[in-house]
């Protein structure tokens, strides 16, 4: 027993302890002074990783990460990055090399730039996203390894970097596994690539990693404030200061390196009707990093959602983060603007970001939208709820996303999966996650998207033992689409929890442009008459403080095959993937117009 214990504590700390190179991530990269590494890189694709591993699967010493040349003519060398492809980064390759439309494997990128490191500076190399598996080299040196593909991550690579010309390597991987977060199934397409912007750091030796920055959810008057530096060291000064709200401190780091302060100061509040930000500047021996930062409340009282102490009914949609015009990952900030005013022109003030964080513009144009955003980590139907292993990744991605935006006044909710088979396994692993995100962040909400699993003469009471561990009871049913449009007008809801609910899914899905008799699947008819039946069902749930509907546009997944309709587009978009509006728009639109 106690050896089994002992191995799971060693197999916990190896999992989460972050490898030499890696650093804790860094907090708002995009004020930062940085160098971007985005533009063209050369790769290879590499189906049986002959490039990592030799002819007996043994790792090589000498694999493509060298970026070698020959330096004599008789010398063998099999590759060469300057002579391969080039892919415009970020992107993903499934997108922008037609043979890789299915793949999933391993890709290795290149990209030789010139740099000059300030004296006395670090260098920091950061990665938005990769997905998978990034393995990353700098000038031939591995400097890490990170798994998951939709969080951001950066490497101390001050002893790897130098004056004059460089190269970085990263080894991509998409091979999807059961014991990954997502696991071997899931209802979107599995894009490979370095999705997000990758880029250069510069920091000072003692620099500031990250910090918060909130209202006092019970003194309005009062923000609460705390800073974490890289090092620990005491006796740091930092200043803040807000100029609008005349707050000017300087604070002193104690042993940690931290700070912990209360500010008074009496804001206006941020809401979708004035998502006002306030200029904060912190600085650190002469250094000044700015950010844009807003004040609210979030809160529940009974069944009701309070924003600044207000109840709130949550106009959502669901998005997955694609470009609004085809084209594979969205990954900038046009594509999050475009996206945004879309759900904006259907009424929207809320957006569930499903079902794994979303890309850092899309959360900030939120933001400056006046758009309330749930933020979700790919903890998606089966995952290996008794593997260590598989818990540490899924809480490591729950980390990031939350040290990502922990300064987004928009963001309200944490969520923590999406319809996960009940078991007293997933309790365990899915209450673990619950009271870290609580832990983590006691200013936001905890939700994760449930299932109904039967209604009995069209009774439908919902039953998950997880909702003593969330704050907001949310799930996701497809009547009129997985079951029978005419019974919505039947259907009684109970949900027996003293908690607001949100219907974080309901939908179907219609070929724009294709038209017919409302009882006729795939038209456009179909889906409107669906999102008819849906809303007014949805006006007789008791406590129900909104929704999001699947989904905003038409989207890349690889299970829906049906020929001529589908194409491997899951068709329930309120968009085309053109973004053309389909009727059920207008009923939704209108159902928003009246609440
Ligand atoms: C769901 C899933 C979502 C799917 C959707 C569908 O319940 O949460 O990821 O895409 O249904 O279209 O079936």
């Amino acid at each position: 027993m106690m050896k089994k214990l002992v191995i799971t504590f060693v197999m916990l700390l190896t999992s989460v302890v972050i490898r030499a190179g890696e650093v804790p991530l860094l907090g708002n990269v995009l004020n930062r002074p940085t160098t971007t590494l985005n533009g063209d890189w050369n790769y290879i694709v590499d189906v049986q990783e002959c490039g990592y591993y030799d002819y007996r699967h043994n790792k090589l010493r000498w694999g493509f990460f060298q970026n070698a040349k020959p330096k004599q003519p008789e010398d063998l060398i099999e590759y060469d990055f300057d002579k391969s492809d080039k892919m415009q980064i970020p992107s993903d390759w499934n997108t922008r090399d037609q043979r890789l439309f299915f793949y999933e494997g391993t890709v290795w990128f290149k990209r030789s730039f010139n740099y000059q490191p300030k004296p006395g500076h670090r260098t920091l190399l950061y990665f938005g996203a990769v997905n998978y598996e990034a393995i990353v080299f700098v000038n031939g040196v591995e400097v890490g390894k990170h798994v998951g593909g939709f969080t951001p991550f950066n490497f101390d690579v001050t002893e790897q970097i130098h004056e004059g010309e460089n190269f970085v390597i990263v080894k991509v991987d998409n091979k999807r596994d059961k014991d990954n977060v997502p696991t071997l199934i899931f209802d979107w397409w599995n894009y490979g690539g370095i999705t997000r912007d990758v880029m250069l750091v510069d920091v000072p030796q003692t620099y500031i990693e990250n910090y918060s920055l909130q209202l006092d959810r019970n003194n309005l008057k009062q923000l609460n404030f705390s800073l974490q530096l890289n090092e620990k060291v005491a006796g740091r000064e930092v200043s803040i200061l807000i100029p609008e709200l005349k707050v000017k401190r300087t604070l002193i780091t104690d042993a940690d390196g931290r700070i912990a302060a209360m500010l008074k100061a009496k804001p206006q509040l941020w809401s979708p009707e004035n998502p006002k930000l306030y200029k904060v500047e912190l600085t650190l021996d002469g250094e000044t990093l700015a950010d844009e930062i807003g004040f609210r409340t979030i809160e529940t009282r009974g069944k009701q959602l309070l924003l600044n102490g207000k109840p709130i009914f949550l106009k959502g949609i669901s998005i997955h983060e694609e470009k609004p015009n085809g084209g594979g990952r969205a990954n900038s900030r046009e594509d999050a603007q475009t996206l945004l005013s879309w759900a904006k022109e259907l009424g929207c003030n809320f957006v569930r970001l499903a079902h794994y964080p979303h890309n850092e513009f899309m959360v900030r144009e939120a933001e400056r939208m006046g758009i309330l955003v749930w933020s979700e980590i790919p903890v998606y139907w089966t995952i290996s709820w008794t593997n260590e292993q598989t818990f540490a990744n899924a809480s490591r991605q729950l980390n990031d996303m939350i040290r990502r935006d922990q300064n987004r006044a928009n963001v309200i909710i944490w969520s923590i999966a999406n319809e996960t088979p009940h078991s007293a396994e997933r309790d365990a692993f899915l209450g673990r996650l619950a009271r870290q995100a609580h832990e983590m962040d006691g200013t936001r909400l905890v939700s994760m998207a449930m299932e109904v699993l039967s209604a009995p003469n069209y009774h439908n009471r919902l039953q998950d033992n997880m909702n003593q561990y969330v704050d907001v009871i949310s799930f996701n049913q497809y009547i009129g689409w997985y079951r029978d449009v005419k019974d919505a007008s039947k259907m009684t809801w109970e949900i027996p929890y003293e908690k607001p609910v949100i219907i974080s899914e309901f939908g179907g899905g219609a070929k724009y442009g294709l038209h017919g008799q409302k009882n006729q699947r795939w038209t456009e008819e179909f889906q409107e008459n669906l999102y008819i039946e849906n809303t007014a069902m949805l006006d007789k749930i008791e406590g129900l403080a909104g929704t999001t509907p699947w989904i905003l546009k038409d989207f890349r997944s690889p299970r829906r095959v049906l020929n001529g309709i589908q194409d491997y587009y899951n068709r329930k978009g309120l968009y085309s993937d053109k973004g053309e509006k389909k009727k059920a728009f207008y009923v939704l639109k209108a159902w928003y117009e009246g609440k």
